[in-house]
C-alpha cells in the first residue's frame, strides 16, 4: 500500500515538473521567435527538396512561399527536371516546372503551402503525390497580377488521378 502511494505521488510530482518545462519552453519561444507563420507557433514545417532549373525565376517564388510557410527547403539547380520527373512517376500531362519530394511523396509545381501541409496530416493510400500542372497565373510564385482558377490534383503509381482541392475567385 505504501509503495503504491508513493508511486502516485511520485507521477505527480512529474507532471508537475513536466508542465512546468513546458511553460518555461513556450516563453523561451516567445521572447526568441520571430512572430511569422508557423514559426510562432513553435513549429517547425516540413523538410522539402526542390529540383529545378537554375534559371527558373518562378520557381525560386514558390521556395520562397514555403519558406514564409515555414518549410525548411533545400533547392538543388539541375538543367534535367525532366528526368526527375520521369523517375518520381509524375505523369507527362501533370508536369510543371519544378519537382519537390517531401521524403518519398511528389510535390509537382506551384501546389500551395496549404494544401502540402493539408495532404501531409492526412496521406493516401498509393499516392505519389500532388501536382499544380502546367503554370497556372496567380498561383504561388506566380503572382503575375492575374489569378487563374486552378486544380490541385492527385495522383497514383496506377495512373489514377483526382482533384484534391480548387483554388477560385482567391
Ligand atoms: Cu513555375
Amino acid at each position: 500500500m505504501k509503495t503504491k502511494k508513493l508511486a502516485l505521488y511520485t507521477g505527480v510530482a512529474a507532471i508537475v515538473l513536466a508542465a512546468g518545462a513546458t511553460t518555461l519552453a513556450i516563453q523561451a519561444n516567445e521572447s526568441s521567435e520571430p512572430s511569422t507563420s508557423l514559426a510562432s507557433a513553435g513549429e517547425t514545417g516540413p523538410a522539402i527538396t526542390i529540383y529545378k532549373s537554375p534559371s527558373c525565376g518562378c520557381c525560386q517564388g514558390w521556395v520562397e512561399h514555403l519558406e514564409t510557410n515555414g518549410f525548411e527547403t533545400r533547392v538543388i539547380d539541375t538543367d534535367n527536371v525532366g528526368a526527375i520527373k520521369q523517375t518520381h512517376g509524375v505523369p507527362g500531362e501533370l508536369a510543371s516546372c519544378h519537382t519537390a519530394l517531401i521524403d518519398d511523396v511528389v510535390i509537382e509545381g506551384h501546389v500551395p503551402a496549404g494544401d502540402i501541409l493539408a495532404y501531409l496530416k492526412n496521406p493516401r493510400f498509393n499516392t505519389l503525390g500532388l501536382s499544380v500542372p502546367g503554370m497556372v497565373q496567380g498561383s504561388p510564385g506566380m503572382e503575375t497580377g492575374r489569378k487563374d482558377d486552378y486544380q490541385v490534383i492527385a495522383f497514383r503509381a496506377n495512373g489514377q488521378q483526382s482533384v484534391f482541392s480548387e483554388h477560385k475567385d482567391y
